[in-house]
C-alpha cells in the first residue's frame, strides 16, 4: 500500500468513528434538550447543559486531532468532512471543563430567563408572556397601551445581560482555541468563503434590496403618521418601534389595516377563516404537510405526530419560540410550537415543517453532512413553500369560500411586503451588532445604545421610550439568549423569492412571480428534494445550482416578485420624505 492510501484510509478510520461518536453524543444532548425545552425545570436545565458540554468537549477534542492529516493527503470528502468539525456547533467552549459547563449552564438558563419572562400589562391582573404581549401590539392602537406592552416585555432583557456578558467572554475564549479570532468570525466562516468575503456579500445583498425597504418605510411612516399624529410619527426621522404591529418590529403586517390602499375593501383575512372554521392546531400542521405531499414528498412519521409538541402546555414552563427538531439525525423528527389559530401561525408551521423535510431528506447522508447546503437555505425552504399560499391555492384548498374577494395585487403585495421587505433590515441588524459584540469592538458598556444605533441605521425604527444602559434590549429577542446566530432570516427572505422563481418554472407557471403557486407540482418537488438531500455534502454554491441554475445569491427574484409593488409606492411617495 502506498503512503498515500494508508494516511487517507488513517483518516477515514478517524472521521468514521468521529462521526460515530458525534451522533451518540449529539442524539444524547437533542434529547435532554427537548426535555428541557418541553419541560423547564432545574434538573432538566442541568441535563441539557451538561450534555451540551459533552457534545462542545468531543468536538474540540476531534477538531484539533483533525489538524494530524495533511489537507493534500486526503480525498476532497474527507477535506470537507475535516473543515466541517470546527463549525459544526454556534458555540465552542474554552476547554478547561469548569468553565464548559458554565458557558452552557449559562446559554440555559438565559433561555429560561426569557421563557419565564412576564409582563402585568395595563388594565389586566394577570402576567402575560411574550406571545400574550405580542398580541397586545398586534391588535391595540392606543399607543400608551403599545408602549406599556412593549416595554413591559423588554425588561426581560435586564436579567438576562450579566449571564451574556460573561458568554460572550467565555465562548470567544472557546472559538479562539479553534482558531477563529472570536465567535463572530465562526459563524461567518460557515459559508465556504473567506469570513470577511461573507460579510461584504450580505451588504451587497442588502444593497440590492435597500431601496425597495426605503420606499416601503417611507409610506408606512406617512400612513402612520396620519393614524397616530406627527407628535408621534416624525415627518423624516425612524418609526418608533411599538407602532409596527410586533414586538420587535421585525414584520409589519399586522399594521396592514391601517396602511392598506384606499379603496381596498378586499383583503381576505385569513386568521378570520381559520377560526371560524374552529380549525383545531392539529389541522394547521395537517395543512402544510398536505403542501410537501404534493409535492411527492413523503408524509410525516406516526412518531411526529406522537412526540411534537403544538400547543402550550398548562402545567408546566416551556419554550414557546417555535423549533424542529431532529432528535436522532434520522427519522425522529417533531416541531416544538405553542400554536395559535392565526395567519402568521399558518405561515410558521409551513417554515417548521420545512426543516423538518429538509433534515429528513438529507439523513442519508454522513453524520458530518447532515445540515443544510448553509443555515440560510435552511430558513429559506419552508418559506418558499409558504409563498405558494396564493388566493389561488386557499380557493382551492376550500380554506377561501369560491368567490371570495381578495385585495388587489398591490393590496396582496403590500401585505407580503410587510412580512417579508420590512424583515430585511432586522435580520441583517441582530448579527451586525453581536458580529461586533464578539469582536469587543462593542463592550457591555454599551451594549444597549449601540443595538438602536444598529437597528436605526438598517430599519429606520426608534425605541418608544429612551433607553439607557440598565436595560439589554438585544436580550428581549430570543435568538440572542439562545444562541442561535441570526444573518440565516436574512439570507432566507432573499433566498425563499430565488428559489420561488425556480421552482414556479418548474411548475410551469407563467405571468407575475407573485402569482405562481407550486402546489402540486412534482416537478418543482423533484428539484426540491434533489437540492435537500445534497445536505452538506457539497459547498451551497453547487446546491443553488442544483436547484435554481444560479451559482449566487441574488435578490433579482425579490425585486420581480414585488416588481408592481415598488412602482406604486413610488407613486406614493412621489414629493414625500424617503430615507431617516
Ligand atoms: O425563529 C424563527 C423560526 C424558527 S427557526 C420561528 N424565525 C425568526 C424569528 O422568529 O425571529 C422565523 C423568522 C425569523
Ligand atoms: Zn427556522
Amino acid at each position: 500500500m502506498g503512503g498515500n492510501g494508508g494516511l487517507s484510509s488513517g483518516v477515514g478510520a478517524f472521521l468514521q468513528q468521529a462521526e460515530a461518536r458525534l451522533l451518540e453524543l449529539g442524539c444524547e444532548a437533542q434529547q435532554a434538550d427537548w426535555l428541557y425545552a418541553t419541560y423547564i425545570n432545574p434538573d432538566s436545565e442541568a441535563l441539557a447543559a451538561r450534555t451540551y458540554a459533552r457534545v462542545i468537549e468531543a468536538t474540540v477534542e476531534l477538531a484539533k486531532e483533525s489538524t494530524r492529516f495533511a489537507a493534500d493527503r486526503t480525498s476532497p470528502e474527507e477535506t470537507r468532512k475535516l473543515s466541517l468539525l470546527r463549525l459544526a456547533l454556534p458555540m465552542i467552549a474554552p476547554s478547561d471543563p469548569a468553565e464548559s459547563r458554565e458557558l452552557t449552564s449559562l446559554v440555559a438558563s438565559m433561555q429560561g430567563a426569557y421563557a419565564r419572562g412576564r409582563h402585568v400589562p395595563i388594565g389586566s391582573q394577570d402576567p402575560a408572556d411574550v406571545q400574550a404581549l405580542s398580541r397586545i401590539l398586534w391588535t391595540s392602537r392606543d399607543p400608551s397601551v403599545l408602549e406599556d406592552a412593549w416595554s413591559g416585555w423588554h425588561r426581560v432583557g435586564r436579567g438576562i445581560r450579566p449571564g451574556f456578558t460573561r458568554y460572550v467572554e467565555l465562548a470567544n475564549r472557546g472559538a479562539r482555541e479553534l482558531g477563529f479570532a472570536d465567535t463572530g468570525v465562526m459563524w461567518r466562516s460557515k459559508y465556504d468563503m473567506p469570513p470577511e468575503e461573507f460579510a461584504a456579500e450580505v451588504e451587497r445583498l442588502w444593497g440590492q434590496v435597500r431601496p425597495l425597504y426605503r420606499s416601503l418605510h417611507a409610506y408606512v411612516r406617512r400612513r402612520l403618521a396620519t393614524t397616530y399624529g406627527a407628535d408621534l410619527v416624525p415627518v423624516s426621522g425612524p418609526i418608533p418601534a411599538h407602532l409596527l404591529g410586533d414586538m420587535w418590529a421585525q414584520s409589519w403586517e399586522k399594521v396592514y389595516p391601517v396602511l392598506a390602499p384606499p379603496g381596498d375593501g378586499g383583503h381576505f383575512d385569513l386568521t378570520r377563516a381559520l377560526t371560524d372554521r374552529h380549525t383545531p392546531p392539529e389541522e394547521m400542521v395537517r395543512y402544510a404537510e398536505r403542501f410537501f405531499t404534493s409535492l411527492g414528498l413523503d408524509p410525516l412519521p406516526a412518531t411526529f405526530w406522537e412526540r411534537s409538541m403544538i400547543t402550550r402546555p398548562r402545567d408546566r414552563e416551556v419554550v414557546c419560540h417555535a423549533s424542529a427538531w431532529s432528535v436522532d439525525f434520522a427519522e425522529d423528527i417533531r416541531i416544538k410550537m405553542c400554536i395559535e389559530i392565526t395567519a402568521e401561525d399558518f405561515h410558521t408551521v409551513h417554515h417548521e415543517l420545512g426543516h423538518n423535510y429538509y433534515q429528513r431528506a438529507y439523513a442519508r447522508q454522513p453524520y458530518l453532512f447532515r445540515d443544510s447546503a448553509h443555515d440560510g437555505f435552511h430558513e429559506a425552504l419552508g418559506d418558499t413553500v409558504a409563498l405558494s399560499v396564493t388566493p389561488d391555492y386557499l380557493t382551492e384548498i376550500g380554506l377561501a369560500p369560491p368567490g371570495t374577494k381578495f385585495a388587489d395585487d398591490v393590496g396582496l403585495l403590500l401585505d407580503r411586503a410587510l412580512q417579508k421587505v420590512a424583515f430585511l433590515p432586522f435580520g441583517l441588524a441582530v448579527d451586525r451588532w453581536r458580529w461586533k459584540v464578539f469582536s469587543g469592538e462593542v463592550g457591555p458598556a454599551d451594549y444597549n445604545r449601540t443595538w438602536w444605533e444598529t437597528r436605526s441605521e438598517y430599519q429606520g425604527v426608534a425605541p418608544p421610550v429612551p433607553r439607557g444602559e440598565e436595560e439589554f434590549d438585544a436580550g428581549a429577542k430570543y435568538h440572542v439568549p439562545a444562541n442561535v446566530p441570526y444573518m440565516r432570516y436574512f439570507l432566507a427572505a432573499i433566498l425563499q423569492f430565488q428559489f420561488h422563481r425556480a421552482l414556479a418554472k418548474q411548475a410551469g407557471h407563467t405571468g407575475p412571480l407573485h402569482r405562481a403557486s407550486i402546489y402540486g407540482s412534482r416537478a418543482a418537488g423533484a428539484r426540491l428534494r434533489a437540492m435537500m438531500e445534497m445536505g452538506q455534502s457539497h459547498e451551497w454554491p453547487d446546491a443553488l445550482e442544483a436547484l435554481t441554475g444560479e451559482r449566487r445569491m441574488d435578490a433579482q427574484g425579490l425585486l420581480e416578485y414585488f416588481a408592481p409593488l415598488q412602482q406604486w409606492l413610488d407613486e406614493q411617495n412621489r414629493g414625500a420624505p424617503v430615507g431617516w
